[in-house]
């Protein structure tokens, strides 16, 4: 195997994981995997906002002209805007946490925009852009968040799944709804039905996500596992999780692997309407690695400034998703200064929207917590319920007494 296929170690150099302290040589390699996607990025919009052809993905993308670019353009910036009050209210103390998708819009819309009506998504807990691209209202995702509701919209008519916090569990998920695709003939042409399934760098380091690529594999399920490498689980980076580029590991399954850049929303489009194409022709699962950065904390309860160093991110901030297409728009004459300042206005009403509504949002008599959790009649859930219930009651009869 070639040596640059290799983060760290170099073959022959042993495993990372042994060592408590990384030594200086491991941090170096560590900073240099977090940063550079290396010859096996697939882009065809740089940071700079150039665009670079591509004769395997071009014809992916040839309906994208200016217009659909400002669509996508205006996606991402609605839904960073989103984010960044979502997370400003959780800091008021209206939500009880949040979980930051800043520097991931682009691989979200992009792949998010490549599904088709019928297709499925599973996502993990971050995939608000997702959710948006679904035809989601973000208004409704906020209830998990503000701890009054378990999901908020409806799966089956948004073709998008209950987010999942057990990590990697929804590739098991994924992998059993897309046999089931598979099962009832609904892949085999142009019309055929694919899965999209999202987990993040660190969770495959879990079983699960193997267990759902063996699957995936052996039934040629029409499954896409959308990684989303954002350089970091929690506090853990990427080196510390794996010996080889994470796309690499679909070649053990038998499947695709590809790296796209994660950061250039046209790349991600071209790259997923790529691999759901050979899902819903039968072809099995494609392994995508979006190579993106998580650029805000894990979630609102972690503090990054105490893992990792500030320079990691401003060297990201060069290869913001949003600023490239901006360049590539404004420099080719495909926007002008009114269109980017009606987007800004437009996101700012959006987070006006969702502030309302969080503040308004109905809180939920207690037993709530017991509806919807099986679709039949449950005596074990039922006496639950009462207990908990006759608990609550304690406390309002406690001063009679
Ligand atoms: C089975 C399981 N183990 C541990 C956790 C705690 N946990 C929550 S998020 C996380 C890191 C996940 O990192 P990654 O897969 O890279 O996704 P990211 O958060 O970066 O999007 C961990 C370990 C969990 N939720 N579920
Ligand atoms: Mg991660």
């Amino acid at each position: 195997m070639p040596s640059e296929q290799w983060t760290h170690p170099e073959p022959g150099e042993g495993p990372a994981a042994i060592a408590a302290q990384p030594s200086p040589e491991q941090v170096i390699a560590g900073l240099r995997a977090t940063s550079e996607g290396g010859a096996e990025l697939t882009q065809l919009l740089t940071p700079e906002g150039q665009r670079i052809p591509s004769e395997q993905f071009d014809s992916y993308v040839a309906d994208v002209d200016d217009e659909v670019l400002r669509n996508l353009y205006r996606d991402m910036v609605l839904v960073r805007r989103a984010d960044r009050e979502a997370n400003a209210m959780q800091r008021q103390g209206q939500l009880g946490i949040w979980v930051p998708l800043l520097g991931q819009e682009a691989a979200q819309i992009g792949s998010g925009r490549a599904l088709g009506p019928r297709d499925m998504a599973f996502p993990s807990y971050r995939e608000h852009g997702v959710a948006y691209a679904r035809g989601v209202d973000l208004r409704d995702l906020l209830g998990i968040f503000r701890c009054t509701d378990h999901s908020g919209w409806d799966y089956q008519a948004h073709r998008f799944h209950p987010y999942t916090i057990v990590i990697g569990n929804q590739v098991l998920n994924a992998a059993g709804y897309a046999m089931g695709q598979k099962f009832e003939g609904k892949v085999g042409d142009d019309d055929g039905e694919a899965t999209i399934c999202y987990f993040g760098d660190g969770a495959t380091s879990q079983g699960d996500v193997h267990e759902g690529f063996v699957w995936g594999a052996v039934y040629d399920a029409p499954l896409v596992f959308f990684c989303q490498n954002n350089q970091w689980a929690i506090s853990e980076p990427t080196e510390r999780q794996s010996r080889l580029p994470l796309y690499q590991r679909a070649r053990g399954y038998g499947f695709p692997g590809i790296r796209v850049d994660g950061n250039d929303v046209l790349a991600c489009l071209a790259v997923t309407r790529w691999a759901l194409e050979q899902c819903r022709h039968g072809n099995g699962p494609v392994l995508i690695e979006a190579f993106t950065y998580r650029m805000d904390a894990h979630t609102t309860t972690d503090d990054p400034t105490r893992y990792r160093l500030s320079d990691e991110l401003e060297e990201w901030k060069l290869k913001d998703p949003i600023e490239r297409v901006r360049a590539y728009l404004a420099r080719g004459g495909g926007a002008d200064h009114d269109f980017f300042d009606g987007v800004q206005a437009e996101a700012d009403e959006f987070a006006a929207q969702l502030r309302e509504h969080t503040f308004n949002m109905p809180e939920p008599p207690p037993d709530r917590i017991f509806a919807n959790v099986y679709a039949e009649p449950s005596p074990v859930l039922d006496a639950q319920r009462e207990e908990y219930l006759s608990y609550l009651d304690g406390f309002a009869t406690a001063g009679e007494h």
